[in-house]
């Protein structure tokens, strides 16, 4: 991997992963549809919007991997998922494939499989169960990526992203927190493994309390070195802050799945 394009650099993500890729790959390119409030003199940024086709194709010419972070972070109205996320991932991984790019990691989420019960641990072979309009979304950047994989031989990495940061923000956190720096380890198994054709990972830490089977990354050789329970008490503190949430506090989405919430009619 000489050349390596992150989409959705501006975002909360993108900003720490530009940061923490920094000289591991030749060359980063960083594209958003707004310029990074943080973009240093020495960086590659070229400003796209990823429902124009055209602004696509020029992002991708002669990358080598991607990192497809770009699109709509959360649960928004429906032309704005559509655009975003439905119109842009297509162009991106249509775009990267007549580009000839060799990879593509694609920032899923775990808005994909949302509607699982907390007490149910599930794998990565799981039916989807999206928790909002952008949970769908995600599913589908999983299926185009699957779809680019097996007809075309692109090679794809969908994560199924908890959360990124510092630390665990709440007690649902404390079971999706994904330390920054095990991102990166998820990432560049993505651009880098020789055996990777299609796969799913959870993009989740060393989490105590975790939902999720992530064996598979770990077979590819992930060892996550954040440890939600090393954050037990601030984040109970914070939860202790939110008011209850009978739907979302039985779902792994939380309040996404309770946002908009009507399904006992
Ligand atoms: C996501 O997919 C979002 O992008 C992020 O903003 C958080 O809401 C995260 O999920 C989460 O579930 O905490």
């Amino acid at each position: 991997m000489k050349k390596v394009l992150i989409t959705g650099a501006a975002g909360n993500v993108g900003m720490r992963l530009r940061k923490l890729l920094k000289g591991v790959y030749p060359h980063l390119r960083a594209s958003d549809i707004k310029t990074p409030s943080d973009l240093a003199v020495d960086e590659d940024f070229a400003a796209a919007d990823l429902a124009d086709y055209a602004q696509v194709e020029k992002i991708v010419a002669g990358v080598d991997g991607i990192v497809h972070l770009g699109g709509y972070s959360i649960e928004g109205p429906w032309p704005t998922i559509l655009n975003s996320n439905i119109v842009g991932c297509y162009n991106l991984f249509e775009a990267a494939y007549r580009a000839e790019v060799k990879r593509v990691v694609f920032a899923s989420s775990n808005h994909a499989v949302g509607f699982y019960p907390r007490e149910k641990k599930i794998g990565v072979d799981v039916t989807v169960r999206p928790d909002s309009r952008y949970g769908v979304s995600k599913a589908f950047g999983e299926a185009v990526g699957a779809f680019y994989a097996d007809k075309h031989g692109l090679r794809v990495t969908c994560l199924r992203i908890g959360n990124v940061g510092d630390a665990p923000l709440d007690k649902r956190r404390m079971s999706i927190w994904l330390k920054p720096e095990d991102l990166v380890q998820l990432v560049r198994i993505g651009l880098e493994h020789p055996d990777i054709r299609f796969e799913v990972f959870y993009g989740a830490s060393d989490n105590e309390a975790a939902w999720w089977d992530n064996s598979n990354a770990r077979r590819y050789g992930y060892k996550p070195q954040g440890r939600a329970e090393d954050f037990r008490e601030q984040a109970m503190a914070e939860q202790a802050k939110l008011p209850p949430d009978p739907v979302g506090d039985r779902f792994q989405g939380g309040p996404f799945c309770s946002d908009e919430y009507d399904g006992n009619r």
